[in-house]
């Protein structure tokens, strides 16, 4: 047993123990309402992909990991549903590339960023960014544009885990190398990124870190060679292919 009262042996135990979490993060004022719907709609891919981390997932998760080690100034963003599922393993992940941290949310209240960047430092966080919110994402409306001048306004890579299309497609057009981990290999977000990663961000997140401390010791040129080789349409489409015809065991 872990922190939910379901066997480990229980099939459905992975499924379970997320949705327990995604609860716990609205029952703690860090998940909106709106994260849970969100969920139910991700375990739906995710069902169909398997439950697991397709090869070109996993190919992705390393060509994003290579972005960050390469990176000026990467920021990963945090939403709620993301502080919920993997507090832990996102920090783990700033660590291992040198990333800033920063809560931006759909759905802003300072209430909101106050628990979810509480809860990061509970599990091993230095610096939160995500309360200056001194700069907007052009072209959207007031509260979803909000962001750091020195955070994600400023960053040349940027992780976007389950992230709005509007918001997605906005700081793509800021010219960003934007990642965005979604289960929908036909939403916006994903269909606009420069890394889509389709995988639950519960598998996503600490294969790119593992990935991180793999390519820790490669050069720029050979970072470089392996972002270079990426092509986004052919990974969508690949993970379409799957959730459209692949085998349910
Ligand atoms: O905390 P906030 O206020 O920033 O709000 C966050 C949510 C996620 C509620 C907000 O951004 C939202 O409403 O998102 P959408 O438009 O519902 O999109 C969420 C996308 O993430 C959908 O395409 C889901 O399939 C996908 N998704 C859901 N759960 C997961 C996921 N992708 C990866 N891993 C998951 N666990």
């Amino acid at each position: 047993m872990s922190d939910v009262d379901v066997p480990e042996s229980h099939p459905r135990y992975e499924s379970l123990l997320t949705r327990h979490r995604i609860e716990e993060g609205v029952e703690k004022g860090i998940t909106s309402q709106q994260g849970l719907i969100a969920q139910g709609r991700g375990e739906a891919f995710d069902y169909l992909l398997g439950e697991q981390t397709i090869d070109s997932a996993d190919a992705a998760e390393r060509v994003a990991a290579a972005h960050l080690l390469l990176a000026d100034h990467p920021v990963l963003s945090i939403n709620g549903n993301v502080a919920a599922l993997v507090p832990g393993e996102i920090v783990e992940l700033a660590e291992a590339t040198d990333a800033e941290l920063e809560v931006n949310l759909f759905n802003r209240t300072e209430e909101r960023i106050r628990a979810i960047a509480e809860h990061l430092r509970e599990h091993g966080a230095q610096t939160v960014k995500g309360f200056a919110a001194d700069e907007r994402i052009p072209g959207l409306d007031h509260e979803r544009a909000k962001v750091d001048a020195d955070g994600i306004y400023d960053a040349d890579v940027v992780v976007v885990p389950l992230e709005d299309g509007d918001r997605a497609e906005a700081l793509g057009e800021m010219n960003k190398t934007e990642i965005v981990i979604d289960l929908n290999p036909l939403s916006r977000s994903a269909q606009v990124a420069s890394v889509p990663i389709v995988d639950n961000v519960i598998r996503a997140v600490p294969n790119m870190t593992a990935h991180a401390r793999q390519l820790r010791d490669c050069n720029h040129e050979q970072l470089r060679a392996i972002v270079d080789d990426f092509d986004a349409d052919v990974a969508l489409a690949a993970a379409e292919r799957e959730i459209r015809g692949g085998d349910i065991e």
